[in-house]
């Protein structure tokens, strides 16, 4: 017999140490439509709006997913709820009721549309990874991506984040609606926006985005996907099944710069959000610290045979190579008065090593070609500029290539958005350092030109690519 599903009619029989919402949930009223409710929403977005709740019950989400109907199929008949564990020493299990309404917006087009033009309706937050932007290199809408080709048309259902929010706006007409990105994307908000107006310029209905405010903002919150283990784990707790649990970190961290309705800044700041003038430098520190060294952690972990963050920060020499990353190389490039960096350093370097924490390599290495210009290569730019040294940084670059080649040659799978290109490059790679870094250097879609052609940089990249795919890869490490 199937155990009975967590739904608002089990809500009240949960063990008492389930944390359950603090406010009643029939009396909500959706104020937010989200965008992409994957597991990083679920865990921070709508956690933080789950805590709102109980001071504004106008504040409930829509969770729309642009395109596979998985999360509708979990939670829709669980009411929209599910529940987060917070792993730590000793993991707590909380279930989130701000999530009032599960769609799938090609199943679903019309009722999206009418939610985002929905007067009740006063945020819409946004998190479809950095390749759901369709941006070209230097930060602005790529009008050649077949999602956006598609949409510029105006068919009845959409399918980019431009396509669905330039047709919600224009619906809804001139009432203000805060529109909040939350991916890891420097000047998140600011790209947004831009991005929207060049779509409703190229629609002939320029007024679309002008309607809206786009605040950039800062988000941190380490959300290993969910797997069997988690599902049995909730199941357990509970004492009835939810479809799609959620685990993360206790950590969590929102920050938010200029444009946030002013009304609401009270809401945000005692549900623990940072509401501040210079967004840019918790920004710039996070993309930079915390995502540089994870990617640059994922692919030398996988090439020296780790599979989570946690083990490979306990390989002392790949760890010592990170930290020495980042405070030698990276730290010079954070510019973050308010901030103290070495603190700031020494608490991801913990969070890493969370022994609590499976953090997958894999999952972090996937959408390279989308991650490696925020995360290193702006880094790698400044310190070039500047007269610095980028062997370290280079590091994780030639590691990328170097892991590309390796996907390639097994066959294996390459999830990116430039997949079939990678696959041919990796494939065509013969383990000569100079052509092989060469031919990763002309994809002009992920280097600036002017970086491809620095000759320090295709040297340390060089040298490193020779090190990682010779005998000895960990040879690459030993850098003084
Ligand atoms: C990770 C991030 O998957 C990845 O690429 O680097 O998702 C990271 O865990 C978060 O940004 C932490 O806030």
């Amino acid at each position: 017999m199937t155990r009975p599903r967590l739904c608002d009619a089990t809500l009240d029989g949960l063990p008492p140490d389930v944390v359950r919402p603090a406010y009643a949930r029939a009396q909500t009223r959706i104020g937010v439509v989200h965008l992409g409710p994957g597991a990083f929403h679920r865990a921070h977005q709508a956690w933080v709006f789950d805590r709102m709740l109980a001071s504004d019950p106008t504040l409930a989400i829509s969770a729309v997913s642009l395109r596979g109907d998985a999360v509708r199929q979990a939670l829709a008949p669980q009411d929209g709820l599910y529940s987060l564990i917070e792993r730590e020493a000793r993991p707590t299990i909380q279930v989130i009721g701000a999530l009032r309404e599960v769609l799938t917006a090609p199943r679903d087009p019309q009722a999206v549309l009418a939610r985002l033009a929905d007067p009740a309706v006063r945020y819409v937050t946004v998190t479809v990874t950095e390749k759901g932007y369709c941006l070209t290199p230097e930060g602005r809408l790529d009008l050649d991506h077949p999602d956006i080709r598609h949409d510029l048309a105006r068919p009845p259902v959409p399918r980019s984040l431009y396509g669905w929010l330039a047709e919600g706006l224009r619906r809804r007409g001139r009432t203000g609606l805060t529109v909040l990105s939350c991916d890891n994307l420097s000047g998140n908000g600011r790209r947004l926006g831009g991005a929207l107006t060049q779509f409703a310029l190229a629609t002939g209905d320029p007024g679309a985005a002008a309607q809206a405010c786009f605040p950039d903002s800062m988000v941190d919150c380490i959300t290993p996907a969910t797997d069997e283990a988690v599902r049995a784990e909730a199941a357990r707790r509970l004492g009835v099944e939810d479809a799609w649990p959620i685990q993360r970190e206790r950590f969590c961290q929102w920050v938010i710069g200029e444009g946030l309705p002013r009304a609401d800044a009270a809401i945000f700041e005692d549900a623990g959000v940072t509401l501040t003038g210079d967004v840019a430098q918790f920004e710039r520190a996070k993309l930079r610290l915390l995502n540089g060294a994870h990617s640059t952690l994922a692919y030398l972990g996988l090439m020296l045979g780790h599979a989570t963050v946690a083990a490979a920060m306990a390989d002392a020499e790949l760890a010592g190579f990170v930290e020495t990353m980042m405070r030698r190389d990276i730290a010079p490039a954070v510019r973050a008065p308010e901030l103290d960096v070495a603190g700031y350093i020494a608490a991801i370097l913990a969070r890493f090593a969370n022994p609590a924490i499976e953090h997958r390599l894999d999952q972090i290495a996937w959408d390279g070609s989308q991650k490696l210009p925020i995360r290193l290569l702006a880094t790698i730019e400044l310190a070039l500029a500047e007269g610095r040294d980028v062997r370290r940084p280079a590091v994780g670059v030639a590691a990328w290539m170097a892991f590309v080649r390796r996907q390639a040659r097994a066959g294996a799978e390459i999830v990116d958005p430039l997949a079939a290109e990678l696959a041919a490059l990796g494939r065509a790679a013969t383990g000569e350092a100079q052509s092989d870094v060469a031919s990763f250097l002309a994809l002009s879609r992920v280097f600036p030109p002017a970086l491809a052609q620095d000759a320090s940089f295709q040297t340390a990249v060089g040298t490193a690519y020779a090190a990682l795919t010779g005998p000895t890869p960990r040879r690459a490490l030993a850098l003084q």
